[in-house]
Formats: C-alpha cells, sequence, structure tokens
C-alpha cells in the first residue's frame, strides 16, 4: 500500500492511506542504509489486520527541513509574535534564509497582535518586508487564502501561538496550547511531536518550536542568495563574488544608503556572514589539528 506519512512519535510512524490512519514502524534496513522517516514522506508500507504495519520504502523527496523535521512541504508560514515573545526581526531574517536555501516559499504572520497598544511599528516593519516581496499578514482572514490544497508548515519560537492558530482554524483539533506564563519560561515546549492535519482543504503541519536553528547556509554565495533584495542589487555589484563588505563599487551598500535595501535587514546578513564565515575559521583550525 502508499500513503503518506501524517505523524511520528515514539518509534511510530502513522501512514495516512485513503482516508485510513495505519500505524506502521520503520524496519531495521533503514537504519542500516542511514534513512530515517519523517512526517510528510510518501511511502511503501504493508498493513496486515490486527498487526502493526512497516514501512517498506520511502519516496523520493521535494524538500526537506531538519527542524522541524518534515518533508514534501509546499509553503512554511513562519509564525512571529508581535508580544510574548517579543517580534524579533534578526530571528525571522534567520527563518527566511533557511526557507530561502531550501526553495521552500516563506510566509510571514505575526500572532499576538492584539496585544499591541500601537501598531505603527508593526506597519513599518510590514512595509520593509512587502516591499522585498513577502506576504506579511498579521489577520487569521488574509491567512486562508494561501490554506487550499497545500502543504503548509507552521514554524516558529516556542510560545508564539502556532497550535493556537491552528485550534482557530479548526477548533474541532483541540491541540494542547501553552499557558501565557508558561510561554515566557525557557525551554517549555507544547507541542511535542510534528503532526499534520486536514484544513481548509490542505494539509497543515504543527510542530514543536525551537530556540537554535541549523546551520545549512555555510556559503556567502548561498547567503547572497537567501536575501532576494541582496541578491538583486548584488547582479549589478563590480565583483561576482562581492560580499557587500569591504568591496569597491558595491550596488548593495549603495543601494542600503539610498535606503533601498533596508539597514536592518543588511545588518542581519552581516550578522549572519560573520557567522557563517566564524565557523570556518572554527573548521579550518580543527582540521589542521587533526
Ligand atoms: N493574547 C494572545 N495570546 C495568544 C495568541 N496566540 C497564542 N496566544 C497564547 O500564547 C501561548 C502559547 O501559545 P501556543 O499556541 O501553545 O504556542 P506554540 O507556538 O504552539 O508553542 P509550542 O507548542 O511550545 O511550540 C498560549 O497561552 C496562548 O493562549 C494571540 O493571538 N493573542
Ligand atoms: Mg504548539
Ligand atoms: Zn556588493
Amino acid at each position: 500500500m502508499q500513503g503518506r506519512i501524517v505523524k511520528a512519535l515514539a518509534g511510530f510512524y502513522y501512514v495516512e492511506s485513503e482516508g485510513v490512519l495505519y500505524q506502521t514502524r520503520a524496519r531495521g534496513n533503514f537504519r542500516k542504509k542511514g534513512q530515517t522517516p519523517y512526517v510528510g514522506d510518501w511511502v511503501d508500507f504493508s498493513a496486515d489486520e490486527n498487526s502493526e504495519g512497516y514501512i517498506l520504502a520511502i519516496h523520493e523527496r521535494q524538500n526537506a527541513l531538519v527542524r522541524p523535521p518534515i518533508v514534501n512541504i509546499d509553503q512554511a508560514v513562519v509564525i512571529m509574535s508581535a508580544k510574548e515573545p517579543d517580534f524579533n526581526a534578526n530571528l525571522l531574517d534567520r527563518f527566511l534564509v533557511l526557507l530561502e536555501h531550501k526553495d521552500i516559499k516563506p510566509l510571514i504572520y505575526i500572532s499576538k497582535t492584539d496585544l499591541l497598544e500601537d501598531t505603527q511599528n508593526l506597519s513599518e516593519i510590514a512595509s520593509h518586508y512587502q516591499a522585498i516581496g513577502y506576504d506579511f499578514i498579521t489577520e487569521m482572514a488574509d491567512l486562508l487564502p494561501y490554506l487550499s490544497d497545500c502543504v503548509t508548515v507552521f514554524m516558529g519560537q516556542t510560545g508564539v501561538g502556532k497550535s493556537t492558530l491552528l485550534n482557530k482554524l479548526a477548533p474541532e483539533l483541540a491541540l494542547a496550547t501553552g499557558e501565557i506564563s508558561d510561554s515566557l519560561g525557557r525551554g517549555r515546549h507544547t507541542t511535542r511531536a510534528v503532526s499534520l492535519f486536514h484544513v481548509y482543504s490542505g494539509l497543515i503541519a504543527d510542530t514543536p518550536g525551537f530556540s537554535a536553528l541549523d546551520y545549512e547556509v555555510t556559503t556567502s554565495e548561498d547567503l547572497n542568495q537567501a536575501f532576494p533584495e541582496i541578491k538583486h542589487h548584488s547582479a549589478k555589484c563590480k565583483f561576482r563574488t562581492c560580499t557587500h563588505t569591504h568591496e569597491p563599487a558595491c550596488e548593495v551598500k549603495s543601494a542600503v544608503e539610498t535606503g533601498q535595501i533596508w539597514q536592518m535587514r543588511y545588518d542581519n546578513y552581516l550578522q549572519l556572514l560573520s557567522e557563517i564565515e566564524n565557523r570556518r575559521e572554527t573548521y579550518k583550525k580543527t582540521i589542521k589539528r587533526q
């Protein structure tokens, strides 16, 4: 039989096939091959009546995220709260860079706008991201048109309201959500497993929040590609390998000066670039020592 893994928990994979859910395990031969089934995987599986099913083969993946672990997705909604925790453009840019690098369409959704006394600042931030070409959504109603017929993953820090939003979209899910006081504490994750749900004729994955992002963007070229507006302007830089730091005739730096590129994004780009370079230095030193 064939189906899609919709949930992975405690060594079990829950496979949905023609509307029926099967509890399966992965055979040991996957481990030997270094393969792990993920939520979102299309699989061949066996399911005898009255016994546990087994995953037999994993189909080729369209794309894959490591954290949260999910594959074959059409788009990602990066959820950032306006408050509690405070909006953080640096973290948002890290999510965006990761998704651009994976060629997965990002949407930005801002939760907890009800906690804002003044929305002026948020509107300004919105206009900057919209100018780059990102959808920047602050109302649930505006998110709905994006959700049908797609596989969407909700991602974001713990406590931003991913499960709360899913509950608002589909109250029958009745997902557990964190207490406000808990959400401010460190290390409390309410959602513990990645699961796909049928919502608005599409599939949406709820995921556990996480605080650290994996470094999958490891070269300055990739970083350049992952900032659409920097990529756009860099086509006119004098040097093809321009990192937009010290080089002469850099169109990106000019665009920052004229305000065509938002200073905040450029600062985040520089920070990520220096992190990439520091990691390379550490890597080189480790290699030498061996
Ligand atoms: N005021 C307000 N509170 C919200 C909103 N959305 C979520 N919350 C609260 O924020 C807290 C955390 O919400 P969750 O939905 O559990 O957050 P999560 O992103 O799923 O967190 P993890 O599962 O730990 O990753 C809960 O107490 C929610 O009630 C909102 O739009 N406004
Ligand atoms: Mg949750
Ligand atoms: Zn440049």
